[in-house]
């Protein structure tokens, strides 16, 4: 009789079933460890090179070394990758499922050994482009260029200020074109009383031995003073992203802001996205993706007409769930009435403050718009709680005193001023430096 044909086989099934198994359970650790391993590393990017405290207190303050490619590697997907987010109607469960869904993608990426722009998930073109990526300005050389800046405009106002100190009996004539100066130079009339005050008792006081120029030094640095710190709280707590909202009115400069602070933040080697809040006009969240693109940063947009708060919301839950540093969300500045602008605003606020909370809210005016800027501030202070001023086109005005009216009339500190058309020119607001350039 025959042996039955399968028992011979059994053996060797089971052997090479044992065999199987174990192999399936080293390539499962092993999978699992290069998950792990990759949910790290865009969760924590290099450290910032002036350590985590700086590098939140201010963008400036921090990262004084040249910045450090961390940024851009970092940043998990290119802006062109998940760019086209459709985030209409989105909100709460679905808009979570899309980031799942997105970073198991980018999970299951990495395991299959790609290293570094690869890993990112990029394809061959976009990688190529990495390698064209921008290095912004390292801060500390960008304020010495300010600084450089400043001091060789000549400004009206401080200079207007200082002959008239500089006559040899101050009469009333006298302090009153010092008064209109003051108020011509944009700087408010509660300001230019103040100022006035304060200069006329420091003269008195000084009598002859007075110095025009070191009184009127010290009297604008106090008039500029305020309470509150100037830097940009661009970390949040708890290992959660700090988000960043940008209003203003159109034109004032918010997209180039957003552009510009993406740029200061990643030169500062925190990790950067971008939520492209103005869905208005297809050409904003365009503009938005070229600042990204060049440095490496991400956008998350809607199509054109999408709700601004869907985007916010999703690039809020898009960086909390990528371990990214600073969300930055731009916003559509219609100011067709203070209704429709609080409804709006309002909303975008809210909803994108729903994860995690906003940590700074950032209003930008145009320098060169004068009394006019001011009124339009006083309505977005009172639709959003404005946490910090950007001041931008300060190098197309010589009235530098809108500075000193603004903060004063909105009890908020300018944060950030604009000297230029260039990516990099935007600097924190150094007050002395500002003084200085006034009366150079
Ligand atoms: N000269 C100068 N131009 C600036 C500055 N900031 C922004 N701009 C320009 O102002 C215009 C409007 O800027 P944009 O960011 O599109 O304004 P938004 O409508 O508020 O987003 C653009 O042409 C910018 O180049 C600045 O600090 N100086
Ligand atoms: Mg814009």
């Amino acid at each position: 009789m025959e042996l039955p044909a399968g028992l011979p086989d059994w053996g060797m099934i089971l052997s090479l079933a044992i065999l199987l198994s174990a192999l399936v359970v080293l390539v499962l650790r092993l999978v699992q460890h290069l998950r792990a391993e990759s949910r790290r590393r865009p969760g924590s990017p290099l450290p910032p090179p002036g350590g985590a405290d700086q590098g939140s207190a201010s963008g400036m303050g921090s990262g004084l070394d040249d910045p450090a490619p961390p940024g851009p590697l970092s940043s998990p997907v290119p802006g062109s990758a998940f760019g086209q987010l459709d985030s209409v109607g989105l909100v709460g469960a679905d808009t979570a499922g899309l980031g799942e869904a997105e970073l198991a993608g980018l999970a299951g990426a990495e395991p299959a050994g790609l290293t570094g722009a690869e890993s990112a998930g990029l394809t061959g073109a976009e990688s190529a482009g990495l390698a064209g990526l921008e290095q912004p300005e390292a801060p500390a050389s960008r304020l010495r260029r300010l600084r450089a800046r400043l001091a060789g405009s000549k400004s009206a106002l401080g200079q207007a200020l200082l002959v008239i100190l500089s006559r040899d009996q101050l009469s009333g004539a006298d302090w009153e074109e010092f008064e209109d100066s003051l108020l011509m130079g944009d700087v408010g009339l509660a300001a230019t009383e103040e100022i006035l005050a304060a200069t006329q008792t420091a003269m008195r006081v000084e009598g002859a031995q007075a110095d025009p120029a070191a009184t009127l030094r010290r009297v604008l640095l106090a008039a500029v003073a305020t309470k509150t710190g100037r830097g940009i709280v661009s970390q949040g707590l708890n290992g959660n992203p700090g988000v960043i909202l940008v209003v203003g009115v159109n034109g004032s400069g918010k997209t180039t802001t957003v552009g510009r602070l993406a740029r200061l933040e990643v030169a500062g080697g925190n990790t950067v996205l971008l939520g492209a809040a103005d869905t208005f006009r297809a050409a904003a969240g365009e503009q938005l993706s070229i600042w990204g693109e060049r440095v490496g940063v991400s956008v998350v947009r809607g199509p054109e007409g999408a709700d601004p708060a869907s985007v916010a919301f999703e690039a809020v839950a898009q960086g909390i769930e990528r371990g990214i540093d600073t969300v930055i969300i731009d916003t559509a500045g219609r100011l067709h009435n203070k209704a429709n602008l609080m409804a709006e605003l309002g909303k975008i606020k809210r909803v994108a403050g729903k994860r995690t909370p906003i940590t700074e809210t950032l209003l930008v005016l145009d320098a060169t718009t004068g009394q006019n800027g001011l009124a339009q501030a006083r309505v977005f202070q009172e639709v959003v709680d404005v946490t910090g001023l950007v001041l931008t086109k300060l190098d197309g005005t010589a009235k530098g005193g809108i500075v000193i009216a603004v903060q004063k009339e909105l009890g908020v500190p300018v944060k950030l001023v604009g000297l230029g058309e260039g990516p990099d020119d935007l600097a924190s607001f150094d007050p002395e430096l500002f003084v200085d350039g006034l009366l150079s």
